[in-house]
C-alpha cells in the first residue's frame, strides 16, 4: 500500500510539473525561468522513469497483491492423501504443497455436502445465513462472494470445473464449469454460459482449461484468483484409462470399525450409505455384465455413462473390467466376504481417480514454478468435504463424525509460510473468504462469519477459536442421514439429531477417535456434557443460529 501510494504521488507530481512546463514555456518566460523549468522537467522525467520502473517490477507476478490458485476436489478424503500418513496411496504432488508450505491437521467444513460447502467457501457465512442449505435448493448468486470482492479490487477471476450450483456464476471474468455433477468421460462444459461437449477425461480437461486460462486468457498485468475445482473423486469413481490397472496387485483391507453395529447411535443405524447394503454392483462397482444378469437398481444410469465413452475408451474399459466381471460372477460371494470384496473394488477405483487429480496439481505447480509465479501465489488444496472409506461400513459423507466433517487442507505461499509448517488449530471452510480478502489487503466485511487464518499460518497468532460449529439439513434425502447440528472442541463433540428423531450424542475424541461410544448421559461425563451444552449455546448465538432448526430447511424434491 505504501509503495503504491508513493508511486502514485510521485507520478502525479511529475505529471503536474510536466504540464506546468509546457504551459509556462508557451507563454515565453525569461531564460532563467525557462532554465529552472527545464531542470524541473528533468526531475519530472526522472520521477516518471522511476514510476515506469516500479510498474515494470510489478508485471512478472501480476503486482504486489498475491495471486490465488484455489484447488478443490470433490469428496476427497484426507485418508487418501499420503501427506496425512494413512498409507493408502501416493499423492506426491499434493504432498509437495505441504512440504513447501503448510498442512492443516484439523481442517473442517460447516455442512458436509457439496453445494452448501461451496456456498460457505464463497461467502464466508454459515448455510443458514447464505441460504444454500442443501444440494437441492438454489443458490442466490446476487449476494456478495469473495471472488466478486476481489474482482472489484483489481483481480482477474476465473472459475473452472465443478461448482454444482445453477445459474451463471457471478464474480468471475471467466467461467468454464460442469453442469451439475458433470460426467467423467466426454463431459459437457459451460463456458461463459455456452454449453459444449469436450472429448476426453474430465480431470485432465479441467486441468487443461485452468492452465489455458492462466497462459492465454487472463490479463497478465493484474493479480489473479483461479478456482480450479475437480469433479473427482466423486461417485461413481470412474478412473482414467491410464490408471485402470493401478493398485491391481494389492488388496485393500477395511478399517477396524467396518462391521459397526451402531449401538447407542440411532441416526447412524438408519442411514443408507453402507458399502455392504447400499453400494450398487453395476453403478458403483462397474459389474456391467454384457448378458444383463445383474439387474441392479442403478444399472440403467451406469449404462448411460458407459454409452458416453468413445470406442477406444470403451475398449480400454472392457479390457480391464470384463475379466473381473467374469471372475465375480463365478465366485458367488456372500455376507462378509462380499462386503470385503466390494470395499476393495471401491477403494481401487476411488484412489485411481485421485491419481489423475494429483497429476493435475503437479502440472499446476510446475507451471507456477517455471513462470516465476510461485513466490507470490497462494496455492490451496482442499475438498468440499471429507468422505468415508469404509469407516462405520460407509461410503459418502453428511455426518458430523470425523471422516466427513474433516477435510484435507494444504497451502503453499513461500512469501509468508515456512516450508513444513503444521497447523493443529481447528480451521473451517468458513475461513477461506476472509483469509483470501486479508491476503489481498481488502477490508473484510463485518457480516462475514469466518476468520482469516493468515496470521495463524504465518506463525504470528497464538489465540484461536476453541470450538467449531456444524449443521446438516438434507433430510429427507439421498442416503437418509438425519438433520443434525453440533460443536467440536479440541477434545469433545456434541451432536443433536432432530426432526423425526430427537437424539443427542457425546464423544471423547481422545479416548475414542473413531466415535464408536456415545457418552451422552454417561454419569462419568456429566460435567463435560454440561460444559458442552453451554459452549453449544454460546457458539450458536455467535453465528446467529436459532433454536428452531427446522425453520431453515423445507425439503424440496430434486
Ligand atoms: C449424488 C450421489 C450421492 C451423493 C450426492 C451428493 N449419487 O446424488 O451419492 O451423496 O451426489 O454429493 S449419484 O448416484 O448421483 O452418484 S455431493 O458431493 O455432490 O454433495
Ligand atoms: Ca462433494
Amino acid at each position: 500500500m505504501i509503495i503504491k501510494g508513493l508511486f502514485f504521488r510521485n507520478f502525479n507530481n511529475a505529471h503536474n510539473s510536466f504540464i506546468l512546463v509546457i504551459i509556462k514555456y508557451s507563454n515565453l518566460y525569461s531564460y532563467t525561468i525557462l532554465k529552472s523549468r527545464l531542470i524541473n522537467l528533468a526531475i519530472a522525467f526522472f520521477w516518471m522513469l522511476l514510476g515506469i520502473n516500479a510498474f515494470a517490477q510489478k508485471s512478472p507476478e501480476g503486482g504486489k497483491k498475491p495471486n490465488i490458485v484455489f484447488i478443490m476436489s470433490d469428496d476427497h478424503a484426507y485418508q487418501a492423501i499420503s501427506a496425512y500418513g494413512h498409507g493408502l496411496n501416493n499423492t506426491p504432488n499434493i504432498d509437495r504443497i505441504a512440504k513447501e508450505g503448510a498442512i492443516f491437521m484439523k481442517g473442517y467444513v460447516t455442512n458436509s455436502i457439496c453445494a452448501p460447502s461451496r456456498a460457505v467457501m464463497l461467502t464466508g457465512k454459515h448455510s443458514h445465513i447464505n441460504g444454500k442449505v442443501d444440494n437441492v435448493h438454489g443458490f442466490n448468486w446476487d449476494q456478495e462472494n469473495f471472488a466478486k470482492t476481489l474482482q472489484a479490487n483489481g483481480y482477474q477471476t476465473a472459475l473452472v470445473g465443478k461448482i454444482h450450483m445453477d445459474g451463471l456464476p457471478q464474480g468471475f471474468d471467466y467461467s468454464n464449469v460442469l453442469p451439475g455433477q458433470g460426467q467423467y468421460y466426454n463431459p459437457d462444459f459451460i463456458e461463459n454460459g455456452v454449453t459444449k461437449r469436450i472429448e476426453g477425461y474430465v480431470t485432465q480437461i479441467t486441468t487443461d482449461i485452468a492452465l489455458d486460462w492462466l497462459k492465454n486468457k487472463r490479463d497478465q498485468d493484474k493479480p489473479f484468483v483461479l478456482l480450479y475445482h475437480q469433479k473427482a473423486p466423486h461417485r461413481t469413481w470412474m478412473p482414467e484409462e491410464k490408471y485402470l490397472r493401478l493398485f491391481e496387485d494389492s488388496t485393500f483391507s477395511p478399517p477396524a470399525n467396518f462391521f459397526d453395529d451402531y449401538q447407542g447411535r440411532l441416526a447412524a443405524a438408519s442411514q443408507e450409505m453402507s458399502i455392504a447394503k447400499d453400494m450398487d454392483l453395476v453403478y458403483d462397482l462397474k459389474m456391467l455384465d454384457k448378458e444383463g444378469v445383474l439387474q441392479t437398481n442403478y444399472r440403467k444410469s451406469f449404462e448411460n455413462m458407459y454409452k458416453r465413452m468413445n470406442e477406444s475408451q470403451r475398449k480400454a474399459w472392457d479390457d480391464y473390467y470384463d475379466p473381473i466381471i467374469k471372475e465375480f460372477m463365478a465366485a458367488n460371494l456372500e455376507g462378509e466376504e462380499l462386503a470385503k470384496w466390494k470395499f476393495d473394488r471401491y477403494l481401487k477405483d476411488y484412489l485411481r481417480t485421485i491419481q489423475s487429480v494429483d497429476d493435475g496439481v503437479g502440472q499446476m505447480l510446475d507451471y507456477l514454478d517455471e513462470n516465476g509465479l510461485a513466490e507470490n501465489t497462494i496455492v490451496i488444496y482442499t475438498s468440499d468435504q471429507g468422505f468415508y472409506l469404509g469407516e462405520h461400513g460407509w461410503f459418502d459423507k453428511r455426518f458430523m463424525y470425523e471422516e466427513s466433517f474433516r477435510t484435507p487442507l494444504l497451502m503453499r505461499f513461500p512469501k509468508e509460510i515456512r516450508p513444513g509448517t503444521v497447523i493443529e488449530e481447528m480451521v473451517q471452510n468458513l475461513d477461506f473468504a476472509p483469509s483470501f480478502l486479508d491476503y489481498a489487503g481488502v477490508p473484510i466485511s463485518k457480516d462475514i462469519q469466518g476468520e482469516s487464518f493468515r496470521d495463524l499460518v504465518a506463525g504470528k497468532q497464538k489465540k484461536w477459536r476453541d470450538a467449531i460449529y456444524y449443521t446438516f439439513y438434507e433430510y429427507p434425502g439421498e442416503h437418509k442421514v438425519k438433520r443434525h447440528y453440533g460443536i467440536r472442541t479440541e477434545r469433545y463433540k456434541l451432536i443433536h439429531f432432530y426432526h423425526d428423531i430427537d437424539s443427542w450424542e457425546l464423544y471423547d475424541l481422545l479416548e475414542d477417535p473413531t466415535e464408536m461410544k456415545n457418552l451422552y448421559n454417561d454419569p462419568e461425563y456429566r460435567k463435560v456434557q454440561k460444559q458442552m451444552h453451554v459452549k453449544l449455546k454460546e457458539v450458536r448465538a455467535k453465528y446467529k443460529d436459532s433454536t428452531e432448526m427446522d425453520k431453515h430447511y423445507m425439503p424440496k424434491t430434486p
